[in-house]
């Protein structure tokens, strides 16, 4: 296969994505060969066209603020034949990335610094793309962020119970109905123009982030599959959900679980000194709950992907969807609880920014 990048075979997988497979190419420089999910992505000739588009607009951007572009954004290697990536006979796409070098994507934040380095390039990446022509994006995933949706098709899975697991999970089915009335919060904002449409990331977990090595700021946003029109509300909630937890997405022991104010201070700190200028009061007041309504949104998705007997998560071990569920319910629980103190550190963060509230 690798003849078609003209490069030696590559080693095991690399990192911890739930979506395509990921190898290190050991070649000199080294690349990243991607396959691609297409049971996920039904369009990878879209999926590409989106990535080729973007990190071609990224690159202009990184050069005219005099910043590297081989490293402050993916550069992607053509085929032999000069195409954005390869299709064998059975249909498997496979796509060649450059290596971004002496740079880290955490699985976790050891410091409120590194998790606010990650709100930076996050808040950086959406300003780049703020004159980005939105028009020209495909949909890759349809109502990626729609929750009102992800909820109807979680009573679809919970219906057809696959995988016979429903009734073993009743408590948690029960948490996620409890909820359905705030599902359509933002997507209703949305559909009324309260709030603006954005070219976003929509996939903003810390590990598709890359920091420096040395010195732990924000290198290059990675993992471009679904950059889509959305919300900031989308990028802000999801990076909280994952960032600000005080254990894995898939910890057992769900008393290691939290939602840390201080990891939430530094994130929102550092995203609305990027982002000051264009957030609305709307967008704004809405940033508390988008943290608590993309973990409902993605611990929903995990419940999802449990009942149909784990068919789009890449899963480890037994009732692996199951165990992320449940960190993102207990991190929800742990929200509710701290809303007052979130709408506080929000002010305050405005205050300090001089953003009208
Ligand atoms: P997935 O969609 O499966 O999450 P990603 O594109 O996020 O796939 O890639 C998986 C992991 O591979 C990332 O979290 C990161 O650790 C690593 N990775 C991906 N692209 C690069 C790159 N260009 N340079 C270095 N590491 C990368
Ligand atoms: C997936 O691709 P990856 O692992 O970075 C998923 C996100 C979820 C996340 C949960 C295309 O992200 O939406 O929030 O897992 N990506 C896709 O960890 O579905
Ligand atoms: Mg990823």
């Amino acid at each position: 296969m690798l003849s078609h990048f003209s490069l030696d075979l590559p080693s095991n997988t690399y990192g911890n994505g739930h979506i395509n497979t990921t190898y290190l190419v050991n070649s000199s420089p080294r690349y990243i060969l991607q396959q691609i999910n297409t049971d996920i992505f039904k369009r990878p000739d879209q999926v590409m066209e989106n990535i080729q588009a973007v990190t071609a607009h990224l690159r202009r951007k990184i050069i005219e603020k005099g910043g590297d572009p081989n490293r402050e954004t993916l550069t992607l290697l053509p085929t032999s034949d000069g195409k954005p990536y390869y299709e064998d006979p059975n249909g498997n796409c496979f796509r060649l990335y450059l290596f971004i070098e002496n740079a880290i994507s955490y699985d976790a934040a050891d410091t409120p610094e590194k998790f606010a380095a990650s709100a930076h390039a996050f808040g950086r990446f959406q300003n780049m793309l703020a004159d980005f022509p939105s028009e020209q994006l495909h949909e890759t995933i349809p109502h990626f962020h729609d929750t009102g949706d992800r909820l109807r098709i979680f009573r679809e899975a919970l219906a057809n119970n696959k995988s016979g697991r429903a009734e073993s999970v009743r408590e948690e089915i029960d948490f996620v109905l409890a909820r359905a009335n705030e599902m359509t919060i933002v997507t209703d904002a949305i559909a009324k123009g309260e709030i603006p449409l954005r070219v976003t990331h929509n996939d903003t977990k810390l590990n598709n982030v890359m920091l420096d090595a040395v010195t732990g700021e924000g290198v290059c946003v990675i993992d471009l599959d679904t950059v889509m029109p959305g919300s900031l509300l989308y990028d802000y909630g999801d990076s909280l959900r994952f960032g600000a937890s005080t254990g894995a997405e898939d910890e057992t022991d769900l008393s290691k679980i939290n939602f840390s104010l201080t990891y939430f201070e530094a994130y929102t700190d550092a995203f609305l000194s990027e982002l000051k200028d264009s957030i609305t009061e709307k967008e704004v007041e809405l940033l508390p709950f988008s943290a608590k309504l993309l973990t409902l949104e993605c611990g929903m998705r995990f419940l999802t992907d449990h009942i149909d007997g784990d068919t789009y998560f890449r899963i480890h071990r037994e009732n692996h969807n199951l165990d992320r569920c449940r960190t993102q319910f207990k991190l929800i629980r742990d929200m509710e609880s701290k809303m007052d103190e979130m709408k506080a550190i929000v002010a305050k963060c405005c205050e300090k920014h001089g953003i009208r509230f």
